[in-house]
């Protein structure tokens, strides 16, 4: 082997092993009689097995009560400067916007939820990114054309451990626009793998993907909550007909691909000191 393969083969070992480098049984542990204490452990340990098995979770319409301060804040947040078009149809509500919505900034420190996502790791969390996002109905010609965008062609997002949860809006049917998984790919390593430019991609064909199984939509109501990790292939699959999507979408990792955030004032003030942790507040 030269130099550049010993390199190479180092820095894919070093990376396979961040990512087996996991679940502390004992934080486990701890999670499970935290959760005992207020919750019903037998449902919280059969959605912590699903999300282990399936690499997501639906809590359904767990957020219900809040739908109705959500759909306010996100129409207030719309009519701000937002991020039009981007990759495709939609608009991006940027996470600077999460200090002027109370409910958002609360929803992202739900200690169930946040249970759920600790445990599936196995070890502490941080609150890395959120943002809203809209997607409208494919255009004609983007159906036609199949837009080249990262997010509607299969992939792993390729930032290690990280987990997202959407909170949808709207309902989702398999005929709206949505998100596609191949469940149970969770458990595959995907490595990144070099294109010709020099930079690496997460993306796969359409044959590479169909070889790892049958891809679902995610289909739920408004007010739910989706956890997925997101080594779990997945696109954003966007339809002519379909209903548009609306989300509000966490961003959870160990620590990596950190983004500045700032909180409701209300919220801020009222976070125990593990949430204050999660929220990375000095
Ligand atoms: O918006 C979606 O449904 C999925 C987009 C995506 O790939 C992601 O959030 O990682
Ligand atoms: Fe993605």
């Amino acid at each position: 082997m030269n130099t550049m393969e010993i390199l190479k083969n180092t820095v894919t070992r070093l990376s396979r092993n961040y990512y087996f480098e996991r679940v502390n049984e004992n934080y486990r542990r701890e999670i499970l009689q935290e959760v005992e204490k207020s919750h019903d452990i037998k449902l919280f340990k059969e959605r912590a097995e699903s999300l282990l098995e399936n690499g997501f979770l639906i809590l359904d319409e767990y957020f219900k009560a809040e739908l109705p301060a959500m759909k306010k804040d996100f129409e207030s947040i719309l009519k701000e400067p937002c991020e039009v078009g981007g990759e495709y149809n939609s608009v991006l509500l940027p996470r600077k916007y999460l200090s002027k919505s109370e409910v958002f900034s609360r929803i992202g420190f739900d200690m169930y939820c946040l249970y759920l996502i600790r445990y599936y790791w196995g070890r502490k969390i941080t609150l890395a990114q959120t943002h809203g996002l809209r997607i409208d109905p494919a255009t004609k010609e983007d159906a036609a054309t199949k837009v080249e965008n990262s997010a509607s062609i299969w992939h792993d997002d390729g930032n290690g451990k990280q987990v997202k949860m959407f909170v949808l809006l709207t309902d989702v049917t398999e005929n709206d626009q949505g998100t596609e998984i191949i469940p149970k790919t969770n458990k595959l390593y995907h490595n990144k793998r070099m294109q010709s430019n020099g930079g690496f991609s997460t993306l796969l064909t359409d044959e590479e993907a169909a070889k790892l199984g049958k891809a679902i939509q995610v289909c739920a109501k408004a007010g739910s909550a989706v956890i997925f990790d997101t080594n779990t292939i997945h696109r954003a699959s966007r339809k002519e007909n379909g209903k548009t999507r609306d989300a509000w979408i966490y961003y959870y990792t160990s620590g990596r691909y950190l983004f500045n955030l700032d909180y409701h004032p209300n919220v801020r003030q009222s976070l125990t000191a593990f949430q204050r942790q999660v929220g990375r507040i000095s």
